[in-house]
């Protein structure tokens, strides 16, 4: 046992942290002297939302290191649908069955917080996001949660164990605040003591209303004030910000800007976004649900076989010139100038390709300006056809 409730690295790449009716499944066919060679495909049947952002590959590729299976998969950061395999694992199924409640643990999560942070980036219009969730789970995987913010398209993170590479941002909680004697006191201290490169985003619903306090933040040298009210307090969130953000400009401080966080969802990003200058969002990102993948036998000894409700045989992703997927057979020819989503990973227990986080970041963040295009290409139809008298004739494209 560990200091906390926490299972060791070393246990889980020994497979050990696994559920027991693997390791039931290994002694009855130890026993029986059985051990065919699968191929295993993981698929979710459906998603929490129409698309989501395929994440966690690196952590599999580090546990499946040195076993003697191969694997191919998507490419972080790539984009998938319900029903498309995102990994495949072909080997000798005692070699391996053990291990994959880690690897759809660590496939689910991390997917997961990736597609949530890549729907909550296509609404921003363009208004930073940053990941400030760490702290809504267990504090052994704040790395997981900051590197899948990250590549799911966040601006930044705020848990200073985020893998290297990202922004880690964050100013001043409520506590920091309430150590000094006014908030006036602890926004001068802050102004006066902070790394110089440290944004002045001062707090600025301690004691008092958000427009009284976001103006005495302006006057100690906020550049952009912090409204965190809860969600139980909040009443009109847009009339406060509105309100916040005209006595700022009436005042003088129309260069502070407004951030929002504390509670903050997808719907909140949408109907704020147009009045808010950036977004701390925790639990929407960190909490989100997880994508439920499961890790079926497509194949035993070469011959296509499944499960009911699952298609057998191995399959390649092909993305169409028009960017949608297909699914075909993996021995079918490829559709004319398509790309393999699919790749080889792991060729018998040794790594071929590793999986970079800002490579998979960077399809990600090419994905969400391909949604953003989208929706301004649609919102300038719909206006063109509003001021031509011609109504409803503009169609929505689908992602895929
Ligand atoms: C924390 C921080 C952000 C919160 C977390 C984000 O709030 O100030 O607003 O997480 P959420 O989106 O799940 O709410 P508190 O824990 O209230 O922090 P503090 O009072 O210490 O500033």
């Amino acid at each position: 046992m560990g200091l906390f409730d926490t299972v060791s690295d070393a246990k889980i790449k020994a497979g050990d942290c696994t559920d027991i009716y693997f390791v039931r499944t290994e002694e009855v066919l130890k026993k029986e002297g059985i051990n065919p060679l699968v191929s295993m495909e993981v698929t979710a049947a459906a998603l929490p939302d129409t698309w989501g952002i395929f994440c966690g590959l690196a952590d599999v590729l580090a546990l499946l290191e040195g076993v003697p299976v191969t694997v191919d998969a998507m490419k972080e950061g790539t984009l998938f649908f319900a029903g498309e395999p995102v990994l495949r694992i072909t080997g000798q199924y005692r070699d391996f069955c053990r291990y994959e409640t880690a690897i759809l643990g660590f496939l689910c999560h991390a997917s997961g917080i990736a597609s949530a942070t890549a729907h909550i980036m296509c609404e921003t219009k363009g208004r930073p996001v940053y990941s400030f969730g760490s702290r809504r789970q267990h504090p052994s995987i704040a790395m997981m949660i900051e590197r899948a913010a990250w590549i799911g398209g966040a601006d930044g993170v705020s848990n200073t164990c985020a893998p290297p590479g990202m922004p880690v941002v964050g100013t001043m909680p409520h506590a920091m605040v309430m150590c000094f004697k006014t908030p006036e006191d602890a926004w001068r201290a802050f102004a006066r003591d902070a790394p110089i490169a440290v944004p002045r985003i001062m707090l600025c619903d301690t004691y008092c209303d958000e427009k009284a306090e976001s103006l005495h933040a302006a006057e100690c040298g906020a550049t952009a004030v912090r409204l965190d009210t809860p969600r139980s307090r909040r009443g009109n969130m847009r009339a406060i910000i509105d309100e916040v953000r005209w006595e700022l400009d009436s005042h003088g401080y129309s260069r502070v800007q407004i951030f929002l966080s504390g509670g903050v969802t997808k719907e909140d990003v949408i109907a704020y976004r147009d009045c808010v200058d950036a977004f701390g969002i925790g639990g929407a990102i960190a909490n989100a649900p997880v994508v439920d993948f499961a890790m079926d036998i497509v194949e035993i000894e070469g011959t296509p076989k499944a499960k009911r409700g699952k298609k057998s045989g191995i399959k390649q992703v092909w993305e169409l010139v028009c960017g949608k997927h297909r699914t075909l057979p993996a021995g079918q020819a490829a559709p004319a100038n398509a790309t393999p989503l699919i790749v080889r990973y792991i060729e018998n227990g040794k790594i071929v390709q590793q999986s970079g986080i800002q490579a998979a970041r960077g399809r990600v963040l090419a994905w969400i300006r391909h949604v953003a295009d989208e929706v301004s290409a649609q919102d300038a139809a719909v206006k063109k056809d509003k001021k031509n008298g011609t109504k409803g004739k503009t169609g929505t494209k689908s992602p895929g």
